[in-house]
């Protein structure tokens, strides 16, 4: 057993690194090319490996210290330290006895050398980075390229993004160093084998040690008797704070991106919370878990949404939970979708109902033998008939890829309907065909299908358009989200008596509130203007109607 001091080996440079992640501690077993810290400079991060394997018998720096080349960071007991001194010169031996034997403030000053020429002889060396195995023989295109020349990569940092019929996939760079020049360009096709850049690789002379005729002497052949490959392992992973995708603009050394990737994770969406907002595993396993568990945007989602923060409202006070209902869930997500999908926009209008209102009294004994309920939603379902008759534009769709506009030729008008369970949209079919007794007949029966959950999913499918009472309720007004992908839908608020001017005096008139939102992909405010002032119209004289 002997005692190995690790230094930090050469970091490009830079001086005065902060140490803003231990990660060993006293008592671990170390593998060869383990990270042990991660430093960072006013450039990068860079995770700082080890250059040996052995046992932590001592953590010589501490986060938030600042290093240079040669500081020491570690004692470690070394394992196999007999086979490397048995083939050593006997200055080596000696030297590493009296480390040994050393007080530790003598250890660093006689280890130091040693270090050097194991850690910080740096041999430069130029690699091409090429195409890897995809997984076919046929030519994929290169669809973006991730870095830039001069970027400094670590081992596993996206190059380039390949894209085949099939599937799209990052290749992530085999050696960290600096990109000298980039052979590929986007649009480009390649295939296995295929060169994409040439990266400088910087790479210290490690295990070289036991060959050197001399400590000191030893580090010109060294340099020159390690060969490349093996040393880029060597070489302290930098992490690139540049960068355009990938999460290659955020902090996180190369083993997090390793496994994000293998996660399908976007970095970007995953916090850090390691120092500096630095992203460490513990965060990819939380992010997961909360995904998993519907917390967070779903994995690879690209919505590039920020999460709203989970807030642990016992803080504040007494709660209580309950589950959602499925349909509760469904209907958020719906309405999500649509939000996010749809650019909306809302145009306000009130509707002169005095007459319809007064008719409808009229109709109020006839309604009674006929056992139904003549509420003023009927006429609104008419008079949307009448005016996505005469405005095809708000009873089309745009296809999902948004290449054409398919306009419906009938006229199914869906109806939101408060349930207990939650919101539910029941289609009412050929309203343009049905009378408004048929209508009031069909509401009363859907919206109770609705309440009693005895819809089928059939009626609830196939609407052109929706309309949302909140008349009963209450309201003045209120911006409706679109059921994409229809394109429109009527909010109708509470009617109430309110003074108009008819040019000579105030008339106590009733009004009802009416909201046009719509999708401004597919109708423009002309198009919404002519079909809203219609519908008002139709309203404000039912005549018009039988028309
Ligand atoms: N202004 C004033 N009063 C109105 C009104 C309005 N806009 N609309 C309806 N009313 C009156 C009715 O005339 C009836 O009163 P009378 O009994 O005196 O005639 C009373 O309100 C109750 O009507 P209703 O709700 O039973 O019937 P409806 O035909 O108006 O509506 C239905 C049916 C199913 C649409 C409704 O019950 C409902 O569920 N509305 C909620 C829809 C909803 O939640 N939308 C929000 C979706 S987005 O979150």
């Amino acid at each position: 057993m002997a005692k190995q001091q690790i230094v930090v080996p050469d970091i490009g440079g830079a001086e005065g690194a902060e140490v803003i992640e231990l990660l060993v501690a006293v008592g671990d077993v170390i593998a060869l090319e383990q990270s042990l810290l991660v430093l960072e400079s006013d450039k990068a991060s860079m995770e700082i490996p080890s250059s040996h394997e052995g046992t932590v018998l001592e953590v010589l720096t501490e986060v938030g210290k600042e290093l240079s080349e040669g500081d020491p960071i570690l004692l470690l007991e070394v394992a196999d330290a007999g086979a490397d001194s048995a083939d050593a010169p006997a200055d080596v031996v000696e030297a590493e006895e009296e480390v040994a034997a050393a007080a530790p403030a003598e250890i660093a000053a006689a280890v130091a050398p040693v270090a050097d020429v194991v850690a910080a002889v740096p041999v430069s060396t130029e690699r091409t980075a090429t195409v890897p195995d995809i997984g076919s023989d046929d030519a994929v295109e290169v669809i973006e390229l991730s870095v830039s020349v001069g970027d400094v990569v670590a081992e596993g940092d996206s190059l380039v993004v390949l894209e085949s019929d099939k599937a799209s996939m990052e290749v992530p760079a085999d050696f960290a160093g600096e990109i000298l020049q980039i052979l590929a360009k986007e649009g480009d096709s390649v295939k296995q084998g295929d060169d994409l850049m040439v990266l400088k690789v910087e790479a210290p002379a490690a295990a070289a040690v036991a060959s050197a005729p001399a400590v000191k002497e030893a580090a010109p052949a060294t340099a020159a008797a390690v060969p490349a490959p093996a040393a880029a392992k060597a070489e302290p992973a930098a992490v690139s704070t540049a960068g355009k995708s990938g999460g290659s603009s955020i902090y996180a050394g190369p083993a997090v991106r390793k496994m994000a990737r293998e996660f399908g994770l976007d970095l970007d969406k995953v916090g850090g919370t390691g120092p500096r907002g630095r992203v460490v595993k513990e965060d990819l396993h939380d992010f997961v878990k909360k995904s998993l568990s519907g917390a967070a945007p779903k994995v690879s989602s690209g919505s590039g949404i920020p999460p709203i923060p989970e807030v642990d409202f016992s803080a504040f006070g007494p709660v209580e939970s309950e589950p959602l209902s499925r349909m509760s869930k469904l209907t958020a997500a719906n309405m999500q979708r649509n939000w996010l999908n749809v650019p909306h926009v809302t145009q306000f209008d009130d509707a002169d109902i005095t007459d319809l209102e007064a008719f409808r009294a009229d109709m109020k004994a006839e309604g009674e033998k006929r056992g139904v309920k003549l509420t003023p939603l009927p006429f609104m379902l008419k008079a949307c008939a009448v005016a996505l008759r005469d405005n095809p534009k708000f009873r089309s769709s745009l296809t999902a890829d948004g290449q054409e506009l398919v306009c419906k030729q009938y006229i199914h008008i869906g109806m939101a309907v408060d349930t207990p369970a939650g919101l539910l949209v029941p289609v009412i079919r050929d309203v343009d065909k049905k009378t408004v007794w048929e209508l009031a007949e069909e509401v009363v029966t859907i919206a109770g299908k609705a309440r009693d959950r005895k819809l089928k999913p059939v009626e609830m499918q196939g609407a052109c358009f929706t309309i949302s009472s909140l008349g009963n309720i209450g309201g003045t007004g209120f911006t409706p989200i679109v059921n994409a992908p229809e394109v429109g839908i009527l909010g109708v608020s509470k009617a109430s008596i309110q003074p108009v001017w008819d040019g000579k005096e105030f008339q106590p008139r009733k009004m009802l509130p009416l909201a046009l939102s719509y999708d401004h992909r597919v109708v423009n405010g002309g198009d919404a203007g002519r079909f809203f002032t219609q519908l008002v119209g139709l309203l404000s004289d039912i005549r018009k109607l039988i028309l």
